[in-house]
């Protein structure tokens, strides 16, 4: 058994020693990610911020807008979620919306600044009927000049060539929390299944991104271990969501205990660190953070919002006072080929 307070010591006096670890891209461990985590919390802000800017201008932040394309009545059993069926939630159930619709708000989302447009819809997986209109979205919404995402659950080998050849440039689908603790949150779908989308979409070229939620009454342990999985992927996402638990009514997390700040923090700038060349995105719960708790995150490295006062179904703050934020900060919206060749890379 290594003890902890000796090597974040000899981490701390030996700079060497660190930089090894936050420079290697691969074989993360626990242990060097639970060293890094308990790191004193300057060093770890120091650390995270260096790393980031030899990556990324970080007065620059990525803005994307989320769009529910399908709502509510959703027959996965997420603990977290007010959009599953199982959760006896009241949100009514919506189907696909036309794809004129989505376009228009693409058009929206592009003058108010966003340069991504993601499309969530509440689906276990999407039915091959649904595929025409999930095709038209993305070539409409590549036709405005932004990028394209999408986020519909678990995708086949078929479904995955079909996107990749309408454009889409990137696929959100969320590991959530470590393996471990991952059946008490989800029972309908395993943890292999996400991992087997994820392959699957990485391997026909579109971009992954890929995160988890924090707050659900995880363990630090299962915080890191979430992290090491995505580090560790065969190349990590070009894009990893932090979530901060919004508590939904109705759901078995409706009354879970907020995460603190300080905890959320480390959790982004050891991201930061162990996925240098990732966008790190401050994904839900921004609502309930302070200015200062937002502008911690991004001196630890998250450089990726989604923008506009709704989510999918939960709130988000509103266009102006995130403007404003920025204002204060200096922070300037990324353009959209600001991406560091990263969709080539992937
Ligand atoms: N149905 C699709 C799926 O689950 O893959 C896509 C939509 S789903 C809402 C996308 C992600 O949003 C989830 O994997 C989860 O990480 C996050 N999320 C959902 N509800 C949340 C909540 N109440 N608080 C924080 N994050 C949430
Ligand atoms: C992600 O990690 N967060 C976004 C996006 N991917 C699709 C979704 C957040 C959803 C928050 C709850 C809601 O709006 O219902
Ligand atoms: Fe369905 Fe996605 Fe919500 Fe799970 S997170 S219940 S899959 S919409």
């Amino acid at each position: 058994m290594i003890n902890l307070s000796i090597i974040r010591t000899l981490v701390k006096l030996d700079k060497k020693v660190i930089d090894k670890m936050t420079d290697e891209t691969t074989g993360w461990t626990r242990e060097s990610a639970k060293i890094i985590y308990t790191l004193p919390f300057m060093d770890l802000l120091y650390r995270a911020q260096t790393v980031h800017r030899t990556h990324f201008d970080p007065n620059r932040i990525q803005m994307s807008r989320l769009l529910s394309i399908k709502t509510g009545g959703c027959a996965e059993d997420c603990a977290y979620c007010s959009q599953s069926a199982r959760n006896g939630s009241q949100l009514p159930a919506s189907k696909l919306i036309e794809v004129e619709r989505v376009l228009a708000q693409a058009r929206k989302a592009r003058e108010a600044g966003a340069t991504r447009f993601c499309m969530g819809a509440a689906w276990r997986e999407p039915k091959a009927k649904d595929m025409g209109a999930l095709i038209a979205m993305v070539e409409g919404v590549k036709a405005l000049g932004m990028e394209s995402c999408m986020t519909l659950g678990m995708l086949d080998d078929t479904q995955v060539v079909q996107l990749r050849d309408a454009g889409l440039d990137y696929y959100n689908h969320n590991i959530d929390t470590s393996e471990r603790f991952y059946p008490e949150v989800i029972t309908t779908r395993t943890f292999a299944d996400r991992i087997d989308t994820l392959n699957r979409v990485r391997e026909v070229g579109i971009n992954v991104c890929s995160g988890g939620i924090l707050g659900m009454g995880e363990s630090v342990d299962d915080r890191l271990d979430m992290l090491l999985t995505l580090a560790n992927l065969p190349s990590p996402p070009g894009s990893v969501p932090i979530n901060m638990l919004m508590p939904q009514q109705d759901t078995p997390l409706a009354d879970a205990p907020p995460v603190d700040p300080i905890d959320f923090i480390r959790i982004i700038a050891v991201a930061r660190i162990m996925m240098p060349e990732s966008y790190v995105r401050l994904s839900a719960g921004r609502s309930g953070m302070s200015r200062e708790t937002q502008a911690m995150c991004f001196f630890a490295g998250a450089n990726s919002i989604f923008v506009g006062d709704t989510l999918l179904t939960a709130e988000n703050p509103e266009e102006n006072s995130d403007m404003t934020l920025f204002a204060k900060l200096g922070i300037q919206p990324m353009e959209a080929e600001g991406q560091h060749g990263l969709q080539a890379a992937q």
